[in-house]
């Protein structure tokens, strides 16, 4: 059986050497990242079965997703190559703040895939459907597979685990309700920063608290909310769990940190631990992959991740 399927684009990732306007940077270097593809390596590398669905160019980078995800023991029976190129982003660093991304995906191979990819029976298999809210922006197509993943999933009672990953450079702010609401209506467990949760359900007032109650009323039996250098949520009817944040010398790039907390989180709730433990996992895998320049590099092992949780907890006693 596998854990967790997730499924949505990977793309090349140009991440340029020295900080700068890119139309002054001479160098990068060149990795392969994606949020759902992030994700599907952090929870194999945490010892679950992870199986990622996708389409990707019969070019060199499309080659490069698949030997990588394969070689970190992900499930890629069903990623399909196509004649399109595989998608590709810069990343752009400021000393002035967050890292900027540029996107060269638009009729990109991952932005081909849709319901006809998408085998209800393999779905069937899973523990938990990953999703975010990246893959339904790339296309109608894409839009559609999302929608027959979600139903295949409902159907075999697998969890769908949301994560809303709102891009705005693939949506505009007054669009984000109309789509956004729905695929949290139609989730069971959902992962989400908390500007996110405000931009849904358009609240920018409420305590956090009562957000969290908002989202639970639509239907998600729980709701972490993921507060970077705060630590993170959990909230469910019964209980809600506060966690600080794992502690961090010098952020590098804190892109992946999002999908680094989802794979740990998953990798403790799918065990059944406590939520406490979820959420400590969750940003001690997500902080990991602060400290690199690619998405998932830094992602620990599951071996790591237990030691470093062991030496935290003994710190905080
Ligand atoms: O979460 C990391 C992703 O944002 C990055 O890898 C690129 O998948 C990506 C996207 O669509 O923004």
């Amino acid at each position: 059986m596998v854990d967790v399927i997730t499924f949505g684009e990977a793309m090349a990732v140009f991440v340029p050497t020295a900080p700068g306007p890119l139309r002054h940077v001479r160098q990068f270097e060149k990795h392969v990242a994606g949020a759902e593809f992030n994700l599907a390596i952090g929870a194999s590398r945490l010892g679950l079965e992870a199986g990622w669905i996708s389409r990707v160019g019969r070019d060199e980078f499309g080659e490069e997703i698949v030997r990588v995800l394969r070689g970190e023991g992900v499930d890629t029976r069903h990623v399909l190559f196509s004649n399109r190129p595989t998608g590709v982003y810069f990343k752009e660093y400021s000393a002035l703040g967050e890292p900027r991304v540029s996107y060269y995906r638009a009729g990109s191979a991952a932005s081909e895939l849709g319901p006809d990819d998408i085998d209800p029976g393999y779905i069937a298999s899973a523990k938990a459907l990953h999703v975010t809210g990246i893959t339904p922006l790339l296309s109608e197509s894409c839009r559609q597979a999302t929608r027959k993943a979600m139903d295949a999933a409902h159907q075999a009672g697998v969890t769908v685990v949301l994560d809303p990953n709102i891009r705005y450079k693939l949506i505009a702010p007054d669009n984000v309700p109309a789509v956004f609401r729905p695929l949290l209506e139609d989730s069971d467990l959902v992962l989400a920063g908390e500007g996110e949760l405000r931009a849904i359900l358009q609240d920018e007032i409420s305590p956090l608290e009562r957000l969290e109650e908002a989202v639970l009323d639509l239907g998600p039996r729980l709701v972490v909310v993921k507060r970077g250098a705060e630590g993170a949520v959990a909230r469910t009817a019964e209980e809600r769990v506060e966690e600080g944040p794992y502690p961090v010398e010098r952020v590098v790039d804190p892109i992946g940190a999002g999908d680094g907390f989802d794979a740990g989180f998953l990798a403790g709730w799918l065990r059944k631990w406590e939520l406490r433990q979820c959420l400590r996992l969750g940003n001690l895998v997500g902080a990991s992959a602060t400290g690199v320049h690619g998405d998932h590099e830094g992602y620990p092992s599951w071996e790591d991740a237990l030691a470093m949780l062991e030496r935290h907890q003994d710190a905080c006693r």
